[in-house]
């Protein structure tokens, strides 16, 4: 057994105006994130991936195990390997895998099986999910963690002027192979960091999102 220690909550984030008008500077900066697909090779320094990675381990995790790993991956020859490897599960994807409504679903986004920004990005952050810690303990409530830190990946990103995509190659196995991640890391997302291209085009029906009284009932 271990006792619960606690301490005074004293290191309270206060914002330097009131919350509507942070939430609303806030709301400005991630409601202009777009899934980029088109990448500059602009590089992108290492200290900002660290910032980056900081930030998503801010995350909330069950029984706080913190049940994640970043590979971020700047190797040109890693970035090749990890484009091939894609590039025939997409294959697969678009030719067999995807059902008719999946395909329709897909068509105003314009994708397809090539992936050329998996090589253009300057970094790309693999996430993986820890299905044991290190030491073998169990872990919880890990796709929730796990997904809470990569939104909070992509907002620090949004914050600091890059362009981001949440890329889901699927079955994305091959990525801890090549990666040569141990069993228990389990690839979770890809994400692409760097800047969006000087001729970068984002899907027009991207733009759209529902009026907030269809996404939030007030009981
Ligand atoms: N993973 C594929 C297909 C794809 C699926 C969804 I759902 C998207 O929102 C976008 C793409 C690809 O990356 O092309």
């Amino acid at each position: 057994m271990t006792a619960p220690s606690f301490v005074p909550f004293a290191d309270r984030y206060l914002p330097a105006t009131p919350p509507d008008v942070a939430l609303a500077t806030l709301h400005d900066a991630l409601r202009r994130r777009r899934s980029v697909r088109m990448f500059s090779d602009r590089p992108v320094a290492k200290s900002t991936i660290e910032w980056l990675v900081r930030c998503a381990h801010t995350a909330p995790s069950g029984a706080n195990k913190q049940p994640w790993r970043f590979v971020c991956v700047q190797d040109p020859a890693m970035k090749a390997r990890i484009r091939a490897g894609a590039e025939a599960e997409e294959h697969e994807f678009y030719t067999r895998r995807a059902n008719a409504e999946w395909r329709r679903d897909l068509e105003p986004l314009g994708t397809d099986e090539h992936k050329q920004f998996l090589t253009t990005a300057p970094w790309l952050v693999v996430v993986f999910q820890l299905t044991r810690g290190d030491d073998g303990s169990q872990v919880y409530y890990l796709k929730e963690s796990v997904g809470l830190a990569c939104g909070m990946l992509l907002a620090a990103a949004q914050l600091a002027g890059l362009a981001t995509l949440t890329h889901t190659p699927s079955p994305m196995a091959f990525l801890g192979e090549l990666l040569g991640r141990p069993a228990h890391e389990r690839p979770f997302l890809l994400i692409p960091v760097g800047h969006a291209s000087d001729d970068c085009v984002v899907p027009a029906q991207a733009l759209e999102r529902r009026p907030l009284d269809e996404v939030m009932v007030t009981v």
